[in-house]
C-alpha cells in the first residue's frame, strides 16, 4: 500500500492506473488490475455504445472497486460514449488523442472523476481550467498516439504548470520507472505496455510473444506526416508505411495501409502487418504475470528503490 494523492483522489491502493489501450483494455483486463488495487481502464476506442456499454456492465459485475473509461476523442462515437460514461456513472474517466473539454461539465455533473491524457503543458493548463480532477502527462515513449515531448522533459513541466495532481506515463515499466516518475513530482502512473503480458490481457500470444522478444529499438513511429503519429512494433507494415510516408504518399493511401491494422494484431494476431502498437519500453518486459503479481513486485520494487536510493 501506497498512499499518494492519486490513490487518495480516486480511493485505490496502489498509484498505478492501467493505459486506455485500443481494442486491448477490456473488462477483463480493466476488472483484474482493479480487484489488484491499481485502476483498470476500459478503452473506449472507436467501438460504438452498445459494446461500451457492455464493457462497463460486465466490469460492474467483476470488481466492486473503482474503475475508469478512456475516451478516444478522434472516435465518431466519442459523443455518445461521453454520455454513455454518465449514465453508467462511471466512477474514472481518461481521455486521450483530443481536448475533451466540451464533456467536462456533463462529466463532473455526474460525479466521475475526469483524468484526461495531456501531451502538452498548455493542454494540462487548459484542462485544470474545465475542472480535470488530475491530469496524465504522456510522453512520446508511450504506445500508440503519441506527442512530441518525452516523459522526462514533459512531466515535471506539467508538475509545475498545474496544481492538480500529476500522473506520469510513457516509457515506465518496473519500481524503478515508477520512483523516478515520482521524483519528478508525480504522484502515481499509467502504465500500457506492461499490462500487455497481463495473464488476464485477452490479446493474441503472438502479440504478447512479440513484447516479451522485443529490444530497446524495436518500436517505430509511422503517421507523423499526416498528423496521427502512432508508436508501434517495427514490422513489415511500418517498414512498408514509412517507405511510402519518406516518398511523399498521400493521406489516403497512408490511411488505408493502417485501415484495421490494430485488429489484425489484437486479434489474428498478425505480427507481419498487424499494428502491435506498443511503447518503448518494451525491452525490459519479460515475463507474463497475474495483475496481482504484477502490481505487488511494482509496489515492492518501487519502495525497494526508494528507501535504498544512494549517489552513485
Ligand atoms: O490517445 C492516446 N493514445 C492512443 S489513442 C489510440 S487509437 C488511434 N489509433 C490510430 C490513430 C489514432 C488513434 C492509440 N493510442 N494517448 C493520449 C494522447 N493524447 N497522446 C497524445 C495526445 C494528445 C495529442 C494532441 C492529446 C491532445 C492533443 O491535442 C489536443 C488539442 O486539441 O489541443
Amino acid at each position: 500500500m501506497m498512499e499518494t494523492a492519486l490513490t487518495k483522489l480516486l480511493g485505490i491502493k496502489v498509484p498505478v492506473i492501467q493505459g486506455g489501450m485500443a481494442w486491448v483494455a477490456e473488462h477483463k483486463l480493466a476488472a483484474a488490475v482493479s480487484n489488484a488495487g491499481g485502476l483498470g481502464i476500459i478503452a473506449a476506442a472507436n467501438a460504438p455504445y452498445e459494446y461500451v456499454r457492455d464493457e462497463i456492465r460486465k466490469a460492474k459485475e467483476l470488481t466492486d472497486k473503482p474503475f475508469g473509461v478512456n475516451i478516444m476523442l478522434l472516435s465518431p462515437y466519442a459523443e455518445q460514449i461521453a454520455q454513455l460514461v454518465a449514465e453508467e456513472k462511471v466512477p474514472v474517466v481518461t481521455t486521450g488523442a483530443g481536448n475533451p473539454g466540451p464533456y467536462m461539465k456533463q462529466w463532473k455533473e455526474a460525479g466521475i472523476k475526469v483524468m484526461p491524457v495531456v501531451a502538452s503543458v498548455a493542454l494540462a493548463k487548459l484542462m485544470q481550467r474545465a475542472g480535470a480532477d488530475a491530469v496524465i502527462a504522456e510522453g512520446c515513449e508511450s504506445g500508440g498516439h503519441i506527442g512530441e515531448t518525452t516523459t522526462m522533459a514533459l512531466v515535471p513541466q506539467v508538475v509545475d504548470a498545474v496544481s492538480v495532481p500529476v500522473v506520469a506515463a510513457g516509457g515506465i515499466g518496473d519500481g524503478r520507472g515508477i520512483a523516478a516518475a515520482m521524483m519528478l513530482g508525480a504522484c502515481g502512473v499509467q502504465m500500457g505496455t506492461r499490462f500487455l503480458v497481463a495473464e488476464e490481457c485477452v490479446i493474441h500470444e503472438n502479440y504478447k510473444a512479440r513484447i516479451i522478444k522485443a529490444s530497446d529499438i524495436d518500436t517505430a513511429v509511422t503517421g507523423r506526416s499526416t498528423g496521427h503519429p502512432v508508436r508501434q512494433l517495427r514490422n513489415k507494415m511500418t517498414r512498408e508505411y514509412l517507405k511510402k510516408e519518406q516518398e511523399g504518399c498521400s493521406f489516403e493511401e497512408l490511411e488505408q495501409m493502417t485501415l484495421g491494422s490494430l485488429r489484425k494484431a489484437v486479434q489474428d494476431g498478425d505480427a507481419d502487418y498487424g499494428s502491435m502498437m506498443s511503447g518503448q519500453i518494451a525491452g525490459l518486459v519479460k515475463k507474463q504475470q497475474t495483475c496481482r503479481e504484477m502490481l505487488d513486485e511494482l509496489m515492492a520494487e518501487t519502495e525497494q528503490v526508494m528507501a535504498s536510493f544512494a549517489v552513485r
